[in-house]
């Protein structure tokens, strides 16, 4: 028997400017979402979630994963209020389990989720992608959060690349930079640069062995309701998979993610396969990482970038760049046909391009890059199977 894969796709909501519609149109059988209003630690209620779900129904399509049930800061500090955060997640578990979603997507990035410092990157053709640009980071972290000790922090060439532009940074460029830097998941709110300070303090005493620690208790303490109820946690990889601005990371690479499998070795406890988080990374071989850990791979993100001699990348289109995606699919598809329920991916991120260059669009989230990328990936999955099927 050969599977296919779920194709899905990312939805903010009814807010979202890409509708259900254009979901279908795209192709797209399962729709990845989550209830973006309820703040942080708060229980999603069972009511809010089958609404949710009804929405998506009957759109004719399924909510095939949750990404993502964000976890506080209180539980990632372990600090004092702890006990009730988890309580409270718990329930949220519960009640996703009972409407039917056995998925879920979480990360473990202390303050910040991703970080890029352009979301207008515009390539040759006049696309416009996300980038990342080292220089510009370092400028953020000496001189706007002044992070004591920060300069140490970077390579010399990014330090020298960033005093010959000292005086590139208008005021529109700092703000457009703490705007990038500090953002969130859109509707989610951002951090300030007082939070983010008080956060360094806190991590600071934490360090990657206590973060690495915190995950465990976490992981430990949903377990059981995690496995009466058929519930699979995917870890998404930090992005980019470096410590930022002095915070620890504890999923960057494949030493992190199988640390991570064996610190609660039991199969609830799995990986969102973000391809192109962890391709930021030179060291990260990705389709070894997916051939060793792949039997912990419940979901996938496929992404590329393209990355300079510096780190700087760019996210390119899906099948050219720095990740051998043909390599990745055909492990994937390889791990799928030994799988009873079929693995969602979705085309994670797409360009800027076409008539969605004149819309006000979620970063990374607009319709026509990603339906771009849906479609090349769908076609290489189905090459892979069929010349399986023929070989
Ligand atoms: C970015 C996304 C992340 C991801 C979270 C998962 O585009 O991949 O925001 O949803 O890190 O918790």
């Amino acid at each position: 028997m050969r599977n296919n894969l779920i194709q899905t796709w990312r939805w903010y909501g009814p807010n979202d400017p890409v509708s259900l519609q254009d979901i279908r149109q795209a192709g797209a059988a399962g729709v990845v979402s989550a209830l973006h209003h309820v703040p942080h630690g708060e229980i999603w209620e069972l009511d809010e979630i089958l609404e949710r779900k009804r929405i998506i129904e009957s759109a004719g399509l399924q909510w095939s994963v949750v990404e993502s049930v964000p976890v506080h800061e209180v539980i990632k500090t372990n600090s004092a209020e702890a006990p009730k955060f988890l309580e409270n997640y718990k329930t949220t578990l519960k009640n996703l389990a009972s409407a039917g979603l056995k998925t879920i997507c979480y990360n473990f990035m202390p303050v910040l989720d991703w970080t890029r410092t352009d979301l207008n990157f515009t390539l040759p053709n006049g696309a416009k992608a996300l980038y990342l640009d080292w220089a510009d980071l370092a400028y953020f972290d000496i001189y706007m959060l002044k992070r004591e000790g920060a300069e140490a922090d970077y390579s010399k060439q990014v330090i020298s690349i960033l005093n010959k532009r000292l005086d590139t940074y208008t005021p529109e460029k700092v703000a457009a930079l703490n705007e990038i830097i500090c953002m969130g998941v859109p509707t989610e709110g951002s951090v300030s640069l007082e939070q983010l300070h008080e956060s360094l303090a806190i991590y600071k005493v934490i360090g990657k062995d206590g973060l690495r620690k915190n995950l465990a208790l976490f992981l430990e303490a949903i377990a059981e309701v995690c496995e009466s109820n058929d519930l699979k946690m995917t870890i998404h990889p930090d992005d980019p998979p470096f410590p930022i601005l002095g915070l620890p990371r504890i999923a960057s690479n494949h030493e992190d993610l199988k640390w991570i499998m064996n610190a609660v070795n039991r199969s609830f406890n799995g990986i969102c396969f973000c391809t192109g988080s962890l391709g930021a990374g030179a060291f990260n071989d990705i389709p070894k990482i997916l051939h060793d850990l792949g039997d912990r791979v419940y979901f996938a993100h496929l992404r590329n970038v393209k990355k300079d001699q510096f780190g700087n990348f760019y996210e390119s289109d899906h099948l050219d760049g720095d990740v051998d995606m043909f390599a990745v699919m055909r492990e994937l598809v390889k791990i799928n046909n030994q799988r009873d329920l079929p693995i969602p991916f979705r085309p994670d991120h797409g360009h800027q391009m076409l008539d969605d260059l004149h819309k006000v669009t979620n970063p990374g989230y607009s319709a026509i890059g990603r339906l771009k990328g849906l479609a090349e990936l769908r076609g290489l999955e189905m090459g892979i199977l069929r010349s399986m099927l023929h070989g």
